[in-house]
Parts: C-alpha cells; structure tokens; sequence
C-alpha cells in the first residue's frame, strides 16, 4: 500500500516536471509577451535593476531609460548607462532609441545610437513580456535565434520604477518571467551609484 502511494507520488511529480517542461520550451518564437501593451502607461522613467547580459556587454550598470511618446504616437526613448568603451574608458553613455511597431503590439524592432558617435548603435528586438506599468517590467531581446529555435544570444532587462529596487510582490512575479524565458539564474544586479548623475 505504502509502496504503491509512493510510486504514484513519484509519477506525479514526473508529470509535472514534464508538464513545466513542455510549458517552457525555451523557443523564443512562444515566448509569451504582455497582453494588450499600453505605451502610455509605460512611458516615463524606468531604472534597471538586473540585466542578462548580451555578447559584448555594453551598457554595464546606472541604467536608467525614459520612454516617451512622440507626437506621432510612436514610441522613443532616452537611455543612460555606464559603459567602458575604446580600451579601458569609463564613460556615461547617452543613448537614443526609436521602436518600430509590429503586429503584436508588446513586441517592438528598437534602433538605438548614442549621443556620440563612438557609442554602440543596433537594431534589436524589443519585447515587454510583463510589466504592470507601475512597478516592475521584464524586457527581452533575442539577437540571434539558434538552429532549434532558442536563443544563442540575447540580453534582457529587469526594469523598477522605484531606483532601490523591485518591491517583494514583485520579485514574485518577475523570477517568474526569468524562468519562462529560460533565463533564470544568468542576471546580475544592476548598481546604482550616481555615477551618470552629473552627465
Ligand atoms: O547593454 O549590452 C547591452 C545591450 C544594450 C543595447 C543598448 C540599448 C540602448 C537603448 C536602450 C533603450 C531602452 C531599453
């Protein structure tokens, strides 16, 4: 009897890996994204709070992004961020981007330059997967999708609206997040130190 409870138990938790396994596919093509994204509502200020990394790591940390809504409706935004660029020099990068619709309205092309010429420039995804507009969101930008549809390289941005941090509700949430997009466990905190204060 014992015996048998106990092999039921095991099948059940087997089906249940197996169940969270299929659930996440780490495909970057069914990563899901927020629904019914409202730009408004995101627009404003944004600090970072964890990063994944992409290949050449550029914006390291103090990154703050400020989205606005142009007259046209379109989406824009104003980043800042410390980088360490042309052989060991540590410089607050001003950044400008520009997002070009899609079907989907959460998921977003971003061409992004810097203020200077001998910043990083690019085109990349720009996908919200979740944010509640108020306190926390999750970016995610796959830049090179693998031959089995995961992603080989890509970098994704844990955002707050408060500067200490995301509040304990919210870590819930976005650990969450990080594990449906197959990312749990490769952030790294994003410091705040004030050093683009003064830029
Ligand atoms: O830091 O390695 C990296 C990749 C980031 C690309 C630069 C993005 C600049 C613009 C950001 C705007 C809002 C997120």
């Amino acid at each position: 009897m014992k015996c048998g409870r106990g092999r039921m138990l095991r099948c059940l938790v087997a089906l249940c890996l197996l169940a969270a396994c299929l659930a996440q596919d780490c495909q970057v093509a069914n990563m899901k994204v927020v629904e019914n994204f409202n730009r408004t509502l995101y627009s404003g200020v944004w600090y970072a709070v964890a990063k994944k990394d992409p290949v050449g790591l550029f914006l390291i940390d103090n990154i703050v992004a400020q989205f606005n809504i142009q007259e046209d409706g379109k989406m824009s935004a104003n980043a800042e961020g410390r980088v360490i660029i042309l052989n060991n020099w540590e410089t607050c990068a001003e950044m400008v981007a520009t997002f070009q619709e899609t079907p989907d309205p959460a998921k977003f092309k971003m061409k992004y330059w810097g203020a200077a010429s001998h910043l990083q420039s690019g085109f990349d995804d720009h996908w919200v997967i979740d944010t509640d507009y108020e306190n926390y969101a999750v970016h995610y930008s796959c830049r090179e999708v693998d031959y089995d549809g995961t992603c080989l390289d890509g970098y994704s941005f844990i955002f707050s609206r408060h500067p200490g941090g995301l509040r304990p509700e919210d870590v819930r949430i976005v650990t969450q997040r990080k594990q449906e997009l197959c990312l749990y466990g490769k952030y790294r905190r994003v410091e705040h130190t004030g050093f683009c204060a003064n830029s």
